[in-house]
């Protein structure tokens, strides 16, 4: 029978989205409009009555603020939070802080498509002294040597997939609905896991910032939790039509 109901936001548009900037797990904030988009992406749940019970976020200020915001204008401000560096967004190895356009004008569309979007070929690994490095940062301690340098998807799925299983799965399964407030390429590796998204077809697949993306899931034969609807469902689907294109065409 169907269980919980998921909902995943991308968090707003950050200072680094609007400049056209790789971020990975650099810390930037919200910009104004990334502010105003999860207080729209709030509305919208609160419009479906769609209220998490709980709700999951990376260790990254954009996603935690997006989460926040969202649930203050929902009035679920008030629920249990998680918080995991698995669902941090993907690490962008020595592309962070790089400007978009340019990285793709230097290295051509092809290498710059690749490192975006190709599911198992990583960025070059970032300096560990260099200033978009997490060396020494409080919140990786426990990661030790683990502290990532660089990450293709592959490699987010499975560092996230272990959380998954362990933290949002039991919620799901407990009936709740929940929250993941995360990334752009941390959501792609759970849109790829509960899809079944090939590696190929998960290149064209963008997730835009600030609307909600709702998985209704039920239970397979072998105990597996699947959506209903397959590809989940925008609570703004023309909003969201245009926001992905967006994404997609960044650096052009
Ligand atoms: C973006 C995604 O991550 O960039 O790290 O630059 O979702 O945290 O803003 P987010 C980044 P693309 O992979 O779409 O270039």
């Amino acid at each position: 029978g169907t269980v919980g109901t998921l909902v995943l936001l991308r968090h707003g548009q950050s200072d680094w989205n609007e400049k056209n900037l790789f971020t990975g797990w650099v810390d930037v904030a919200l910009s104004p409009k990334g502010e105003q988009e999860a207080r729209r992406g709030g509305e919208l749940l609160a419009e479906a009555g769609l209220l998490p019970d709980l709700v999951h976020t990376s260790l990254l200020r954009r996603a935690i603020n997006t989460a926040n915001l969202a649930l203050d204008v929902a009035d679920r401000g008030w629920i249990p939070v998680r918080r995991d560096w698995r669902l941090n967004e993907r690490h962008y190895g020595a592309l962070q802080g790089k400007d978009k356009k340019q990285t793709m004008e230097e290295y051509g569309e092809e290498q710059f498509q690749i490192w975006r979007r190709s599911y198992d070929t990583p960025p070059p690994p970032i300096d560990p002294d260099d200033p978009y490095a997490q060396t020494g940062d409080p919140r990786y301690a426990d990661l030790g040597d683990a502290l990532p340098r660089t990450e293709c998807l592959a490699d987010v799925l499975e560092r996230l997939l272990p959380y998954w299983q362990s933290a949002v799965v039991p919620d799901l399964r407990a009936g709740h609905t929940v929250l993941v407030a995360a990334h752009g390429n941390s959501l792609r590796a759970v849109v790829k896991h509960l899809d079944g998204v090939d590696d190929a077809t998960i290149a064209g697949l963008n997730i835009p910032t600030g609307i909600p993306l709702r998985y209704d899931l039920e239970t397979t034969p072998d105990g597996d939790l699947r959506p209903t609807n397959p590809g989940g469902t925008y609570l703004d689907p023309d909003a969201a039509q245009d926001a992905i294109a967006a994404v997609a065409n960044q650096g052009r």
